[in-house]
């Protein structure tokens, strides 16, 4: 008998943003192992639960392989020509009758994690030159765009939180030890908190339940739910009333500070205590806590943006990093420096915010694409610009978009769809042809998107783990095919990007460790190839803010008007009257073992107690005479649904939790295990209307909801 070879194989692993390290052992075609890679100079061995599901994702029978048609009620498999020419002449002939907007796009989140989409899927769509795009942006991190945008002149000059020299982490609506990070590249939280807090160093976080990360935290305060934006103006205003905030090293290129004083007075401490349900001493002492340390990062992720304030927290985040001298600092927030992607004024995808406006609510649209939460209704409203066909590519907006009911309805009268996808789920159940790209150990891999936002500066390249079945094509190749599809095959060959490693070559070339300015030792895809678990580019560092800047002046905008227009908004909710009797405030929360609403199919990481349970305070459960583990029913003003009920001590009173990503009871899927462990979609209850209405970006947490028993648990 042959003797099994066994090899291991160096790959950074793609499902979320923390990018970590893996050692792959494979003997002949099977996976034995997938283990941390110690070597990795980001993520130094870490791993979560999710890492082994790339062995889970790669061997499941129900990930499709082949193209399908829709064919009636049923599908058929296909050969790719059929489906490509089906897709190209279904899309042009509606975009021909109907006009370019009848053609929507939705870009799910795994197309930010592989480059292949990243780097070929416009060159399919420019052809299609519809206003009617969306994205898990504006289910996700909008404000942060639209604040640096107008901030600092660019969408993706993000600072980034260093976290492994600050002394004082504030940190707001995030749970890494949950999401190991979001624009916050950041394996192994875990240990850099230990390192921080060892050096003396505070985590503090704000949060409506007390997190995995609040449990490991120096200080944790609840906050009612949408109510940041007021606690971080009283932060603000505390510091300006003193005469502590102040630009330091900025202050000769930034403008409009001194419009902030008057325009934020309103924001008292003690005129938000209330409101926020954090007392005004303790609100005055954080903002001093902050304003002391010798470097302080202010942060605020999913719980943030996706509030009806989203975008007005995001640029007080940001006032607070340059107040306090923290912005472009070591220690502070930074701008990283990755090896592809810099952003600055060279870069030609700034952004730009409100040039259109979606044409049923007039919601506007930034850097090209509307919020999502307008697509069911653009769907859905005959006239003008009506969409009429539609591409999802890496997306399952059905479960992941608020009052995903509507727009599942919306899906099932379109004239055609097609999914860029290798599921059969709760979206592309409406297709009429998915085209299935390689499995994610099928095809070589370079984050184009993560390393420009990671606590530390790194880069790797992940070659194949296994080569592709015969017949099968990679998500770049496909786009590819299509783009010369729709330019006639007499055009054969003129029409194609080249495969993203040639891509990536050129990038590195360009980029800052690149062959033209380090031409001694460039950083080029052999050296990449060579250090199979990564190159190290060093710690963060400061200083190249200003260099980078992209306004049309080159300077900080620290007051830009529709910013400051929309306090009038904020300040209106000094005066609200509280929530009262049975109103309760529906947030979510992630878990180590899903990401979003695609990795259920995996027995590995369903096993167990069923995690999809609306979490709700003792007293709350009191006072609508419930117990742990009864059936309530949950309402919202977009919907209804049943789920078991569980007591926890962690959440703020007033608020009651759900996670999202479930709801896998829908017909017509292909999702063996998911429909066995189907839990509830919270998009039943989250509400296409209830936004940051300055973004568009939708309120994913702070949703009204009232619950009331449906049955008693057994005794
Ligand atoms: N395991 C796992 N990891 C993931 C994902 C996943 O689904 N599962 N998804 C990935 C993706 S796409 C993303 S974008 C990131 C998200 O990464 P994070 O933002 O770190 O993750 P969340 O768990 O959504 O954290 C949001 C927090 O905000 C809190 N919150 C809700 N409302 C409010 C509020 O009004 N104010 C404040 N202060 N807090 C509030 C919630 O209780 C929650 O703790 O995670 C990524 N990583
Ligand atoms: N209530 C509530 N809703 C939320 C959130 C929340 O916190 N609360 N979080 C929001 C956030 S942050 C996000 S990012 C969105 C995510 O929302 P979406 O991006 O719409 O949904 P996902 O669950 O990420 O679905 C990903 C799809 O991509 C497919 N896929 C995976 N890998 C690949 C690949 O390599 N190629 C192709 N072609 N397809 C692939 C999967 O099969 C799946 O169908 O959800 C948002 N929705
Ligand atoms: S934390 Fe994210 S990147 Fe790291 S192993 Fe888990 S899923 Fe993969
Ligand atoms: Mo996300």
């Amino acid at each position: 008998m042959a003797q099994a070879a066994t090899r291991t194989v160096h790959r950074a692993c793609h499902l979320c943003e923390a990018i970590c390290g893996l050692e792959i052992e494979i003997e002949n075609d099977a996976i034995l192992h997938i283990r941390g890679d110690k070597n990795d100079p980001l993520s130094h061995g870490h791993v979560c639960p999710k890492a082994v599901a790339l062995k889970d994702i790669h061997e499941d029978p129900d990930r499709l392989r082949k193209p399908m048609l829709r064919d009636g009620a049923d599908w058929r498999e296909c050969e790719w020509d059929e489906a490509f020419d089906t897709t190209v002449s279904r899309l042009s002939t509606i975009a021909q009758r109907h006009g370019d907007n009848a053609v929507g796009i939705y870009m799910g989140n795994p197309s930010v994690h592989n480059w292949g989409i990243m780097t070929h899927s416009y060159h399919f769509f420019r052809h299609f030159r519809t206003r009617n795009r969306f994205s898990a942006t504006s289910v996700d991190q909008l404000p942060h765009h639209v604040a640096c945008h107008a901030m600092y002149g660019h969408q993706f000059l993000i600072p980034i939180p260093d976290i492994d020299h600050t002394d004082c982490f504030l940190m707001l609506g995030a749970n890494p030890m949950a999401s190991n990070g979001s624009l916050m590249t950041v394996p192994d939280f875990r240990n850099r908190i230990r390192a921080l807090q060892a050096r003396g160093g505070r985590l503090i976080v704000i949060d409506p339940r007390r997190t995995e990360t609040a449990k490991i935290a120096d200080e944790h305060h609840f906050i009612r739910p949408g109510t940041d934006a007021l606690l971080l103006f009283a932060l603000l205003q505390v510091l300006f009333s003193e005469r502590r905030a102040d630009a330091g090293e900025h202050a000769g290129y930034t403008v409009g500070l001194d419009l902030l004083h008057d325009v934020i007075s309103a924001f008292t401490p003690e005129n938000v205590a209330a409101a926020t349900g954090i007392d005004a001493a303790t609100i005055r002492r954080l903002a001093h806590t902050i304003a002391d340390a010798p470097g302080a990062a202010c942060y605020g992720r999913m719980g943030l943006s996706t509030q009806t304030f989203g975008s007005l927290c995001q640029w007080a985040l940001q006032l607070l990093n340059l107040v306090t001298g923290n912005l472009d600092r070591r220690g502070g927030v930074v701008l990283t420096h990755a090896a592809i992607g810099m952003a600055g004024p060279w870069d030609k995808r700034p952004g730009h915010f409100a040039a259109w406006k979606s044409r049923v609510r007039g919601l506007p649209e930034f850097a090209g694409e509307l919020p999502v939460a307008a697509l069911a209704e653009e769907i859905m409203t005959p006239g003008d610009g009506q969409v009429r066909a539609l591409a999802t590519v890496a997306g399952n907006p059905v479960l992941s978009t608020p009052n995903g009911r509507q727009l599942d309805q919306a899906l099932s009268s379109l004239d055609f769809m097609v999914s860029f996808d290798f599921y059969l789920n709760e979206t592309t159940r409406h297709a009429d042809v998915i085209l299935p790209p390689t499995s994610p150990l099928e095809h070589d891999h370079y984050d184009l998107v993560f390393h420009q936002l990671a606590v530390h500066n790194t880069a790797r390249y992940s070659p194949a783990v296994f080569p592709r079945k015969p017949g099968a094509l990679h998500d770049w190749e496909i786009f590819n095919a299509l783009a010369r599809r729709v330019v006639g095959e007499s055009a054969t060959g003129s029409d194609e990007l080249p495969a993203p490693t040639v891509l990536l070559e050129q990038g590195l070339g360009v980029g800052p460790y690149g062959k033209r300015r380090a031409p001694d030792s460039p950083l080029n895809l052999d050296k990449l190839s060579s250090h199979r678990s990564g190159v190290d580019l060093g710690p963060l560092r400061g200083g190249s803010l200003r260099a980078r800047l992209s306004t049309d002046d080159r300077k900080i905008h620290a007051a830009p008007e529709f910013l400051v227009a929309d306090l009038a908004r904020l300040r209106a909710t000094i005066t609200q009257d509280l929530p009262t009797g049975q109103e309760l405030r529906l947030i979510g929360r992630r878990h180590i073992r899903s990401n979003n609403s695609w990795m259920h199919n995996y027995a590995r990481l369903v096993k167990g107690k069923d995690r999809c349970n609306l979490l709700v305070h003792p007293s709350d459960l009191e006072a609508h005479a419930m117990r742990s583990g009864d059936l309530a029913e949950i309402h919202s003003r977009s919907g209804c649904l049943t789920v078991q009920v569980e007591a926890s001590e962690d959440l703020m009173p007033g608020v009651v939790s759900l996670p999202h990503g479930w709801g896998h009871d829908r017909t017509g899927s292909r999702l063996s295990i998911a429909t066995r462990h189907p839990g509830v979609c919270v998009n039943d209850l989250t509400d296409e209307t209830f936004l940051d209405e300055l973004s568009g970006n939708a309120a994913l947490n702070g949703v009204p909801v009232s619950i009331r028993r449906v049955s008693a648990v057994a005794d």
